[in-house]
């Protein structure tokens, strides 16, 4: 039992958080912000300026010296890094890292970024957010069909790995040629900790559209497809629970003790699933920050027959579904100053003057192309002609707990609980709008950094077997519930139903 680290390389910042399994806190929380820390990157959003908006790439040598600043702070503060008995992470998922030579034990008098720099084939890795492989998505279709959704979980989607891969080859096939080595952003920020080549876990494995979820090997009729020797330069792949390596000694420059173990990296969904305490069936989170997403553990493996939902491992065992809304805050944001009310409004005036179901107003407020439903045309749709402020925002509110709703039911699964984090959760009377929709407790957990979290908690699991319901019990436990208003079920099943109806007048897909 003692001290395990756990480090979130997201878009935007690299952040690390200390567990303690003895006392049951939280020990230490350190971060660095690209835009803020590292100016020089030119990445305020964590990805650098293309001409083309579709392209979106970081630069991996600064998540290498975001690593090496958030582990400084951590030491400054005076965080008994050497007593750390073990460290796992959580990287943004999808994003790729092409190198040309093998990762090796570190120089101690270099720093990560003046060592990698030589090992990359291609000085920037493409990002989740990355919109600019149709062409390649289209391809793998037409190969393949149905066949893509049905074994790897999900259709062939823009910001996959696997249409990146395939979009380097088809562009730069020198480079391509001389990669030897693919990562994930995960698998990637592993590897440097362990001074070796790291294995990617199933969780982000399978959100690359290369993963065969039914035998949980790579696919190799797809990876040859998707780049001509492609199977050769992926890394193994592994259940979440694996230990990927031990510390390399260059980490003791900060008072890590070199030779700890390193657990697999996982993906930041699959992270947060645990983060939140969800890893177990009958569960739910729900994430609402700039996208919202949907996370569940499932059962059993089934896909989403309209063609929206994920299938990801599920570190705690099994599978996971991912379902993301591009359009979350950054509508309610929208809508906010649209009608020029504060936050405090949401609670205060619009949950608690106006009335649930909101005599039918439906609102699909998509200000940039929307994942869930698929739509390239933003714009924002109303079924109805008049609304004050505080009915405009209910039906924001509404209609996006009802989205949620809806394109989670192919899980067919009634979640009883279902755990919220991000922004969007702060607001009471949202969770009170999502516990009637859902009919479920709504609860919120005390720590904001779920996938960092998880990842400490899973290699607290993986070293030392804890199980992770105890794990969950010290760490996740609720801080507020909102139980759900019987009276209004009746009334949200029919909006449902005339949401449905709504959505079908815009779907393209
Ligand atoms: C999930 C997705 C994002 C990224 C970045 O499919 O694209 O959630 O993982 O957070």
């Amino acid at each position: 039992m003692g001290l395990y680290l756990g480090i979130d390389a997201s878009t935007q910042s690299m952040k690390c958080i200390v567990i303690d399994t003895v006392s049951g806190r939280i020990a230490a929380e350190s971060t660095v912000n690209f835009g803020r820390d590292l100016p020089h990157y030119a990445s305020p959003n964590g990805f650098l300026p293309h001409e083309n908006p579709l392209v979106k790439h970081a630069d991996p040598l600064m998540w290498l010296d975001a690593l090496e600043l958030v582990f400084r702070r951590l030491a400054d503060a005076g965080v008994p890094l050497s007593e750390i008995q073990g460290i796992s992470g959580s990287g943004q998922q999808h994003g790729t890292v092409y190198l040309k030579e093998e990762m090796s034990a570190l120089h101690p008098n270099r720093t990560l970024a003046e060592q990698i720099r030589p090992k990359l084939a291609r000085r920037s890795a493409p990002i989740w957010m990355d919109r600019s492989t149709a062409a390649e998505c289209r391809e793998l279709d037409a190969y393949f069909g149905k066949r893509i959704q049905r074994d790897t979980g999900s259709p062939a989607i823009e910001r996959f790995s696997g249409p990146q891969i395939r979009k380097f080859a088809k562009e730069c096939p020198k480079e391509y040629a001389e990669t030897t080595r693919i990562h994930l952003v995960s698998s990637f920020l592993c590897s440097v900790l362990c001074g070796k080549d790291a294995p990617i876990d199933f969780g982000d494995g399978a959100g690359m559209n290369l993963l065969n979820l039914k035998t949980l090997q790579w696919d190799r009729e797809i990876a040859e497809f998707t780049a001509p020797g492609l199977l050769g330069k992926l890394p193994e792949v592994v259940p979440s629970s694996t230990l990927a390596g031990t510390l390399d000694a260059y980490f003791s420059k900060f008072g890590f003790t070199p030779g700890i173990p390193v657990a697999a990296w996982s993906g930041d969904n699959p992270n947060s699933l645990i983060g939140v305490g969800a890893g177990a069936p009958g569960n739910a989170g729900i994430s609402l920050g700039t996208s919202d997403t949907f996370f569940a553990p499932m059962a059993d493996f089934k896909t989403d027959p309209a063609g929206y939902g994920h299938v990801f491992g599920n570190p705690a065992g099994g599978f996971m579904s991912l379902i993301c809304f591009t359009n979350g805050s950054l509508a309610r944001e929208e809508i906010r100053k649209e009608q020029q009310v504060s936050w405090e409004f949401f609670d205060r005036e619009a949950c608690r003057k106006t009335v649930p179901g909101n005599g039918g107003r439906l609102i699909l407020p998509y200000f940039e192309p929307e994942s869930t439903p698929f739509l390239l045309e933003p714009g924002v749709r109303r079924n109805y002609k008049t609304a004050d402020p505080a009915e405009e925002i209910r039906a924001v509110l509404e209609s996006q707990a009802l989205t949620l709703r809806l394109h989670s039911e192919w899980l067919d699964e009634k979640f009883h609980r279902i755990r919220v984090t991000g922004g969007g959760s702060k607001s009471e009377g949202f969770r009170q709008i999502l516990a009637d929709v859902f009919q479920a407790d709504i609860e919120t957990i005390s720590v904001t950094n779920s996938a960092g979290l998880g990842a400490a908690i899973r290699v607290a699991h993986t070293v030392e077997g804890i199980p992770f319901e105890r794990l969950y019990e010290c760490f996740c436990r609720a801080e507020e519930i909102v139980k759900p208003n019987r009276e209004n079920e009746k009334c949200y099943d029919d909006m449902r139903e005339s949401l449905r109806d709504f959505l079908r007048t815009i779907i393209q897909k």
